[in-house]
């Protein structure tokens, strides 16, 4: 019995670990952390919706018409620490438009990794993204950003932007870090 309960204490010692909190990065209930960003010949617009929402009272929609480049970001204070074994999850409603949805983490000192998701979906669906599976971005990177790999002791932001021109809306809610 003794030796059981050893066990037993050492497992859940050890593995106390294993289950590492979740870290909501932001539940959309307001949406005073987030600001657009667009080209000239661009249009984009944020407002808080409450109808049929995953969590909580609100989420962010985003309409948008990419005709150069645009899109929606919030940036971390203080920055952020992240570790590689974390996974970005989240809940997105499409509007089925084909148009290529770029999901963007601003590293230490704004390099920018990319995972991009194809908008064949109309309903609320829930993602869960591996940290490790984000790429550098190839096409743009700020004149400042060091090309140093994904480095995640402070994390500066995030971003939503598309990658080919089109329209619609995209809409989002409970991101957490997992
Ligand atoms: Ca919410
Ligand atoms: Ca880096």
């Amino acid at each position: 019995m003794k030796k059981i309960l050893g066990s037993l204490i050492l497992f859940f010692g050890v593995c106390s670990y294993c289950f590492a909190a979740t870290v909501v990065l932001e539940n959309f209930e307001n949406l005073t952390k987030w600001s657009t960003f667009k080209g000239p010949k661009s249009l984009i617009g944020i407002k808080l919706i409450t109808q049929g929402v995953p969590e909580g009272k609100g989420a962010m929609e985003i309409s948008y018409n990419n005709m150069d480049w645009n899109g929606v970001g919030m940036s971390f204070t203080p920055k952020q620490k992240w570790t590689i074994k974390n996974s970005l999850s989240f809940s997105l409603k499409g509007s089925n438009s084909k148009n290529k949805i770029r999901l963007e983490i601003a590293d230490n000192q704004g390099e920018r990794f990319e995972y991009q998701i194809v908008d064949n979906f109309n309903t609320w669906k829930k993602f869960n993204i591996p940290i490790k599976n984000f790429k550098r971005r190839a096409d743009w990177q700020p004149n400042t950003a060091p090309n140093n790999g994904l480095t995640l002791s402070a994390v500066e932001g995030l971003s939503i932007s598309w990658v080919n021109s089109g329209k619609g809306t995209l809409a989002i809610d409970n991101l957490v870090l997992e």
